[in-house]
C-alpha cells in the first residue's frame, strides 16, 4: 500500500447497510435523558466502588492513580445502581473479514450477547467485507446490532490497521450520538464471564496477558526511532493489548485518530511498526495515560495456564489457527 491508503469512502453512509434500524430520534426524549443524567446527584468516586487492597498480590493502581481492575477490587452492585440510573448505552465494534467471518464471528457475538454489559443497552457494530456471510444470531432484549460492509484489504497488516480509520469514521458519522461508552475488540476471542460496568471509563486499556509481569524494557514496543510508534528503552508503563480498548466515543475517536496518524506517517516513511496498530496504541497510551486499565483476566490466553492471580476469565483468546484463517499471509 502506498502513502495514500485506500480511503474507505469519505462518508461511511455510502457503504453501510442497516440490518437493525434504531428508532427515529426523539430529541425531546434525548433532552430529558440529558437532564436526568445531570440530576444523578454526585458523580461516583473511585473509592465508592474500588478497593485496591483486595488484591495485594498484583498491581491495582498505576503511578498516575488510575485503577487496574482485577476481580475482587470492584463493587459491582454499587456500579450497577449508578449506571442503571444513567440509562447508559454501550457500543462494541468488531471486525471480521475473509475467513474470520465463518471462523470467529458467531461465537464472539453469541458470547458477547450473553456476557457483555448484561442489563444495559448494547449496540454491536459489526464490520464485515461480505454482508451475505453474516451469521444469523438471536440477541437478547436490550441488544441490537448494525452491520456495515467494509472493503477488504490485500495486506493482512492493513486489515487491523485500517480498523483505526474505520472506527473513527463511524464514531463521527453516528456512534457518538448513539452510545455513552464504546469498546473496540478483536473477533478471535470469546466471552467466558460477565464483562460489566466496572470496565467503563473515559479511556480504557487492556493489559496483554503474556506481558503483565514483565519489565518495560522487555516489552515488544517499537524500538526504531524512525517509527511514529517509537518508545525508547527506559520508558513505558505497561504493554497494552490492542484486542480490547475503549472509553467514551470522543476519547476513542482521539485514540483511533492519533493511531491512524502514526500509521500514515510510517507509511510515508516506508516503515511499519513491529506490531502494527498495537505498537501505535502503546505509544498513544504512553503519551495519553488511560484512566482505567483492565487486568489480564479480561483477555486471557489459556495457553499460559491459569496462575492463581487469574480469578475469573472474562474473555479468552481463541486458538490461533493461522493456517486455516490466514489465506493472505
Ligand atoms: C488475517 C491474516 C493475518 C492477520 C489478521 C487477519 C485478519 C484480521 C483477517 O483476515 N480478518 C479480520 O477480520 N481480522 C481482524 O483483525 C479481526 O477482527 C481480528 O481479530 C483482528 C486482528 O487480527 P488478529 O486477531 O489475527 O491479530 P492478533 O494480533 O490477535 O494475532
Ligand atoms: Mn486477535
Amino acid at each position: 500500500m502506498d502513502a495514500s491508503p485506500p480511503s474507505y469512502a469519505d462518508s461511511p453512509e455510502g457503504s453501510f447497510l442497516w440490518i437493525y434500524h434504531s428508532k427515529i430520534h426523539n430529541y425531546q426524549e434525548e433532552e430529558d435523558i440529558d437532564k436526568e443524567k445531570e440530576n444523578n446527584e454526585e458523580e461516583l468516586q473511585l473509592s465508592d466502588w474500588f478497593n485496591p487492597q483486595k488484591r495485594p498480590e498484583v498491581v491495582t493502581v498505576t503511578e498516575w492513580k488510575a485503577p487496574v481492575v482485577w476481580e475482587g477490587t470492584y463493587n459491582r452492585a454499587i456500579l450497577e445502581n449508578y449506571y442503571a440510573k444513567q440509562k447508559i448505552t454501550v457500543g462494541l465494534t468488531v471486525f471480521a473479514t475473509g475467513r474470520y467471518i465463518e471462523h470467529y464471528l458467531e461465537e464472539f457475538l453469541t458470547s458477547a450477547n450473553r456476557y457483555f454489559m448484561v442489563g444495559h443497552k448494547v449496540i454491536f457494530y459489526i464490520m464485515v467485507d461480505d454482508v451475505s456471510r453474516m451469521p444469523l444470531i438471536e440477541l437478547g432484549p436490550l441488544r441490537s446490532f448494525k452491520v456495515f460492509e467494509i472493503k477488504s484489504q490485500k495486506r493482512w497488516q492493513d486489515i487491523s490497521m485500517m480498523r483505526m480509520k474505520t472506527i473513527g469514521d463511524h464514531i463521527v458519522a453516528h456512534i457518538q450520538h448513539e452510545v455513552d461508552f464504546l469498546f473496540c475488540m478483536d473477533v478471535d476471542q470469546v466471552f467466558q464471564d460477565s464483562f460489566g460496568v466496572e470496565t467503563l471509563g473515559q479511556s480504557v486499556a487492556q493489559l496483554q496477558a503474556w506481558w503483565y509481569k514483565a519489565d518495560h524494557d522487555e516489552f515488544t514496543y517499537e524500538r526504531r526511532k524512525e517509527s511514529a510508534a517509537y518508545i525508547p528503552f527506559g520508558q513505558g508503563d505497561f504493554y497494552y493489548h490492542a484486542a480490547i480498548f475503549g472509553g467514551t466515543p470522543i476519547q476513542v475517536l482521539n485514540i483511533t485518530r492519533e493511531c491512524f496518524k502514526g500509521i500514515l506517517q510510517d507509511k510515508g516513511n516506508d516503515i511499519e511498526a513491529e506490531w502494527h496498530d498495537e505498537s501505535h496504541l502503546n505509544k498513544y497510551f504512553l503519551l495519553n495515560k488511560p484512566t482505567k486499565i483492565l487486568s489480564p483476566e479480561y483477555c486471557w490466553d489459556y495457553h499460559i495456564g491459569l496462575p492463581s492471580e487469574i480469578k475469573i476469565v472474562k474473555i479468552s483468546w481463541q486458538t490461533k489457527e493461522y493456517n486455516l484463517v490466514r489465506n493472505n499471509v
